[in-house]
């Protein structure tokens, strides 16, 4: 049987981001979220204080740092705790305040990052293309099954932690289509053998599918690709929505205990 799948608790410090942008006011309203989502049953706490929303503008590096230190010092030692970021200098000073696990939605293509994740336990590796300011018009792929896999491939390769994830970076240079099909092919990534994490949380492809335009009212749809991830293999989910996930997944799991091994998998 399968590992209890871990849900990761979505906390942006920021004032833009899609979902929870400027939710949570200052570092003690983060720090209550976060205790909120530890109760509900969250295994990590993912925190970020740069949006990477589609068009979203770039933070300085003073700014985010008095936006995630406060919260990931107060925080360490009490929960697992993840850094977002896009900035070698941030992921250090997360880690050195206490962050276990380094969140890069670039992919370690920066040089400086790839030696940052030597001081993780975790290293997330996900695939995007260009910055959030560009890659609404980035997607155009001849195989965009195939750039995912060697891109997130290549990266894996290149983290320098004891343990990656691969995250297929749902939202990020991908039409609605395409992240449906990744998500639909999903274990095939699961496939290549490193532990799959999806954040596909109130998306913008969910609204598209479902006609909802608010992010707050795509609970259902983001629970569908929860569970779908979650059948192909996928085992972390990053979510705003901790409770309900938690116990969609652990109905899953239970579901899948009780069944046993299939005829395939049975010892002998
Ligand atoms: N999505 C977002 C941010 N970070 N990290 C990983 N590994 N995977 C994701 O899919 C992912 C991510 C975007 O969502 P959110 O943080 O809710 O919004 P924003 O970027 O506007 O802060």
């Amino acid at each position: 049987m399968r590992a209890r799948p871990l849900v990761m608790g979505v906390l942006n410090t920021t004032p833009d981001s899609f979902s929870d942008g400027g939710r949570w006011g200052d570092a003690a309203g983060a720090i209550a979220a976060a205790e909120r989502m530890r109760a509900e049953g969250a295994d990590l706490i993912d925190v970020g204080g740069e949006s990477t929303r589609p068009g979203a503008a770039p933070v300085l590096e003073a700014e985010e740092l008095s936006r995630v230190l406060p919260v990931i010092a107060a925080l360490a030692g009490r929960a697992r705790l993840s850094i977002d970021t896009q900035k070698p200098s941030v992921a250090r000073a997360a880690a050195a305040a206490g962050a276990t696990v380094l969140n890069d939605v670039q992919g370690l293509i920066l040089d400086e990052m790839v030696e940052a994740s030597a001081l993780f336990e975790v290293t997330v590796v996900m695939h995007m293309r260009g910055s959030p300011a560009t890659m609404g018009s980035l997607t155009d792929y001849d195989d965009l099954e195939g750039e995912v896999h060697a891109r997130l491939h290549a990266a894996a390769a290149r983290a320098r932690s004891p343990a990656v994830w691969i995250d297929p970076g749902v939202g990020f240079a991908k039409t609605t289509t395409q992240n449906l099909r990744l998500l639909g092919r999903l274990d095939r990534l699961v496939a290549l053998g490193w532990p799959v994490l999806i954040g596909a949380s109130r998306k913008r492809f969910i609204g598209e599918v479902l006609g909802l335009p608010a992010p707050d009212d795509r609970l259902v749809g983001s629970l569908a690709a929860v569970a779908a991830a979650y059948r192909a293999g996928a085992q972390i989910f990053r979510v705003h929505d901790v409770a309900a996930t938690r116990q969609l997944l652990d109905m899953l799991w239970a579901i899948e205990g009780a069944a046993g091994p299939t005829e395939a998998e049975a010892p002998g």
